[in-house]
């Protein structure tokens, strides 16, 4: 069966740099609102909002203290609902944020729960005695330090996986697996069209046995959401998994198994880190490697499940400055980024910004940094005696504000984003990238992408067509084919700085289908590539 959310490309928003409406330095709803124009133009099917909730913004909204309210900076709820409408009426689709493994330590559950032992919250949360007066077990905290947090009051530790203002829930409890149901059908209920689920393959955890990612439970509990909320309201539901194998991601996607539409799966995500290091210790990308990780994809999951394709999120850092060049190639090698992976199989998701090439942003001390990711590293290494130089290298570099300062829209004060001072800095490069420069270029970043939405709304080979690696050429070169019906397209990206040569297959090659090249391509048998050089030509056999 076809769905409509295997034709559509995604665009997220992350809401607190998005727009801002009313000269407070914060993006808003109403902001949100007056841009849907812009995305209708670029040609997405759906938004993916970041976090819109009440929040005391701890970790930026996904530390949750009301689900069912909005965050006051953001607006109101009739703002949330006439966004719904207004977005509806361009054919775009509303994506909310789900995060159900914790919630703020503001949620009044939490506030509840940590009164008493015998509080009827107290089991919305993961609580264990102490040992010998030390945390339970040696759990660590994605945000660093022990996952386990003493709460005086009841001589208890809880469970945070995340930082300790972000309570774990505890799944097991099938009340509280009630309430999150109901609060889910109540935006159902407004007509969102699915939910982006943070970090769903934790909620099956057995932390007494230190397990934390795709726990016993976890099929379970989001079979019993799927039947108990969306399964018949035609949702896009995605997982956020850092742990899925194409095994695993079969278990969420599968259509047969009645869970989620699809996955966000990491694994390319982490081939510039180091071995069993965290995400900090950066190596460069093999695109060799790059390589072998998204075709086990595409073969892995060509007949069951499905998959996202993504470079970019809020936590990442951004693309062109990662793995492409932001430099003297930055268009040319942003334009091959979204042509490399808008041809594949799955549903693309662009971030805020990506279509217009938007880069990292540098900071030379910690006092500029915000997130709290980078803030908690940075202290407990410099407390290990690590040099603040080194340790504001790796903020630069893998950070999570490169992705979230304020969005680029022209050349005005503050990017165009807000008339008040930001809440956090624009990037200098505003007055060269922003939309108001890539909509009067014809040949920008911008029109690349939406040209590439476009042909995935026209062309079921993106969608549907099989997928086989070119083998055999230059490491440094990413040439693919997708196959459809009696329609062969021919992918071909020079993923580096310097040329290479590229020998066609034995093929006939038709028309142009894309390329960021400035001429028709090279049709000798054996071509050079330059720098970044990508295109898509339809091939016959
Ligand atoms: O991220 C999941 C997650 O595991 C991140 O901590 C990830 O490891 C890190 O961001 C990589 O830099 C989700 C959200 O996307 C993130 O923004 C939240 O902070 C986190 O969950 C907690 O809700």
């Amino acid at each position: 069966m076809e769905h409509w959310w295997q034709k559509v490309v995604v665009y997220q928003i992350y809401p607190r740099s998005f727009q801002d409406s009313d000269g407070d330095g914060i993006g808003d709803l109403k902001g949100i609102i007056s841009r849907l124009d812009y995305l209708e133009k670029l040609g997405i099917g759906a938004l993916w909002i970041s976090p819109i909730y009440q929040s005391p913004n701890i970790d930026n909204g996904y530390d949750i203290s009301d689900y069912e309210s909005i965050l006051t900076e953001f607006g109101s709820m009739a703002d949330m609902e006439n966004l719904i409408d207004e977005a509806s009426k361009r054919s775009i689709r509303i994506i909310l944020d789900l995060v159900v493994n914790h919630t703020s330590d503001q949620h009044k559950w939490f506030v509840e729960a940590r009164k008493s032992k015998d509080n009827p919250y107290r089991d919305f949360y993961i609580w264990n005695d102490p040992i010998n007066g030390t945390p339970p077990n040696k759990l660590a905290s994605l945000f660093g330090g022990s996952a386990w947090k003493f709460d005086t009051k009841t001589q208890q530790y809880y469970l945070h996986l995340f930082s300790e203002n972000q309570p774990d829930l505890n799944w097991k409890n099938p009340k509280l697996r009630e309430h999150i149901y109901n609060m889910m059908d109540f935006w159902i209920n407004k007509g969102i069209g699915g939910f982006r689920m943070d970090v769903i393959d934790l909620i099956g955890k057995i932390p007494e046995n230190e397990i934390t990612a795709n726990g016993p439970k976890l099929h379970n509990y989001l079979q019993e959401m799927n039947y108990r909320t969306f399964r018949d309201k035609n949702l896009l539901t995605v997982g956020e998994t850092w742990g899925a194998t194409p095994e695993i991601a079969k278990l969420f996607s599968s259509p047969k198994r009645n869970e989620l539409s699809m996955v966000f799966q990491f694994e390319h995500i982490a081939l510039d880190e180091i071995n069993g290091k965290t995400k900090w210790e950066s190596r460069p990308l093999q695109v060799k490697e790059l390589k072998q990780v998204f075709s086990k994809w595409q073969i892995d999951l060509k007949d069951d499940g499905w998959n996202s394709l993504f470079w970019n999120n809020h936590d990442l850092p951004r693309i062109v400055s990662r793995w492409g060049n932001d430099n003297i190639y930055h268009t040319k090698s942003a334009k091959l980024l979204a042509i490399l992976l808008h041809c594949m199989k799955g549903t693309p998701y662009i971030y805020q910004g990506e279509e217009i090439g938007m880069t990292n942003h540098t900071v030379s001390d910690i006092s500029e940094v915000n997130d709290i990711e980078s803030i908690n590293m940075y202290n407990e290494r410099l407390l290990e005696g690590l040099p603040k130089e080194i340790l504001i290298d790796k903020i630069n570099t893998k950070g999570r504000d490169n992705a979230r300062t304020p969005m680029q829209w022209d050349n005005t004060l503050n990017s165009g984003f807000s008339t008040g001072d930001p809440w956090i800095a624009v990037n200098r490069n505003y007055k060269k990238i922003n939309v108001a420069n890539a909509l009067k270029d014809s040949e920008s970043i911008f029109y690349t992408y939406q040209k590439l939405i476009q042909l995935r709304k026209e062309q079921p080979i993106l969608t549907f067509g099989s997928y086989q690696l070119l083998d055999g050429t230059e490491d440094e070169v990413f040439s693919y084919i997708r196959h459809y019906n009696e329609i062969q397209w021919l992918v071909v990206a020079n993923f580096s700085n310097i040329p290479h040569s590229f020998t066609y297959p034995e093929v006939h090659l038709g028309e142009v289908i894309i390329s960021n090249l400035a001429t028709d391509i090279n049709r000798k048998n054996t071509i050079e590539l330059a720098p970044w050089d990508a295109f898509v030509v339809e091939i016959g056999g």
